[in-house]
């Protein structure tokens, strides 16, 4: 499994130098995103989720405040699976909520950013002490490893729209791979940003503070501590832009000038004035194209829940084959 952490071993440096040679050779030159995720990028994150412009943390927040207790109440889950996890802020009002039902016996928080989790993690013991935490380290992209052993039934949580940050078909397989994990009395729990005026999503990555701009530059910073590469983090412009056709805001680091990058192990990266690396996509949703990647990973929506303004959608999912409803 490959983690993003200040003291990256052997696999992960592999893995990540694979990545790196692949994504930057590519006419759009790419950067997975999960390379953000060290403890500064983890950081920065939580900063961005407090910023005025981001409103999908604090409107998911609102919305686990209502449907916490009574999704809890209803599915009366032992454990609690939560994928990209992070500080596990927002999953405490479900963690109190499955305590409150008396079924709680474990929670299992999964993230690729290694120190963080166990920070997190070293938290959640101290404020939960009737609880099992067992945090995973891992790519959520992977197969799920729960375990035969895993209590149930469980509620497998993937929050925060982290869904957006893979393309169709990366989010059909990571679907597929959640719904071969599930018993049949198990249900996933989904957050998912909804398509609305471009502006408010466009405000929401170029915030005036410039923290998304520095979380964006992070992935360089990361490169250049674990693979010894010399970008030059100044010569690199943070950009956002949606794009209406395929409903989703893509951001880019742009060059500004004809450059040329170290990286050992890779080579020269060579870049043309303007010429961008795309380091991430969000995209959002409508209930039709979520409904249709569920069934396509024969996962069966059972609950949509959403904001007055239908900002933000939380989402009950069954495998097609389970009896009952939440
Ligand atoms: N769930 C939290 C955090 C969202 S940020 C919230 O809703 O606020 C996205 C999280 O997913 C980060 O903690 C990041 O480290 C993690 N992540 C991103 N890509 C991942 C991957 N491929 N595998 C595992 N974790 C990943
Ligand atoms: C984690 N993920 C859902 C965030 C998003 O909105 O796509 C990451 C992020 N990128 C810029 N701002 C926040």
């Amino acid at each position: 499994m490959t983690s993003i952490a200040d003291r990256p071993d052997a696999a992960t440096r592999t893995a990540m130098l694979r990545d790196v040679a692949s994504g930057l050779s590519r006419p759009q030159k790419e950067l997975p995103p999960k390379y953000f995720y060290d403890r500064r990028g983890s950081e920065l994150f939580d900063e961005i989720t407090r910023l005025p412009e981001y409103y999908l943390t604090r409107t998911e927040r609102a919305l686990l405040d209502c449907w916490s207790g009574p999704l809890m109440a209803a599915l009366t889950p032992a454990a609690l699976v939560e994928l990209g996890a992070g500080s596990a802020d927002k999953t405490r009002l479900l963690l109190d909520a499955m305590v409150y039902a008396g079924s709680g016996e474990l929670y299992v928080p999964i993230d690729v950013s290694a120190e963080f989790l166990e920070d997190a993690a070293a938290h959640l013991r101290e404020e939960y002490p009737t609880l099992g935490i067992e945090p995973l380290v891992g790519d959520i992209a992977e197969p799920l490893a729960l375990g035969d052993d895993l209590p149930a039934p469980a509620v497998i949580a993937f929050l925060g729209s982290t869904i957006g940050n893979f393309d169709p078909a990366g989010a059909r397989r990571l679907l597929r791979n959640v719904a071969r994990a599930m018993r049949a009395g198990d249900r996933f729990l989904l957050g998912a940003d909804l398509r609305k005026d471009p502006r408010v999503i466009e405000a929401a990555y170029n915030d005036q503070q410039g923290i998304t701009a520095e979380f964006n530059l992070n992935v360089l910073r990361v490169l250049n501590r674990e693979l010894g590469a010399n970008f030059d983090l100044d010569a690199f412009e943070h950009r956002a832009f949606y794009d209406r056709t395929l409903h989703r805001i893509e951001m880019h680091l742009v060059s500004a000038d004809d450059l040329r990058v170290q990286i050992p192990g890779v080579g020269t990266v060579p870049f043309a004035g303007g010429e961008s690396i795309r380091t991430e996509i969000s995209c959002k949703y409508d209930r039709e194209s979520l409904s249709g990647a569920l069934e396509s990973a024969s996962l069966r929506m059972e609950r949509w829940i959403t904001d007055e303004t239908e900002s933000y959608a939380l989402i009950v999912a069954a495998r097609d084959d389970a009896e009952g409803a939440a």
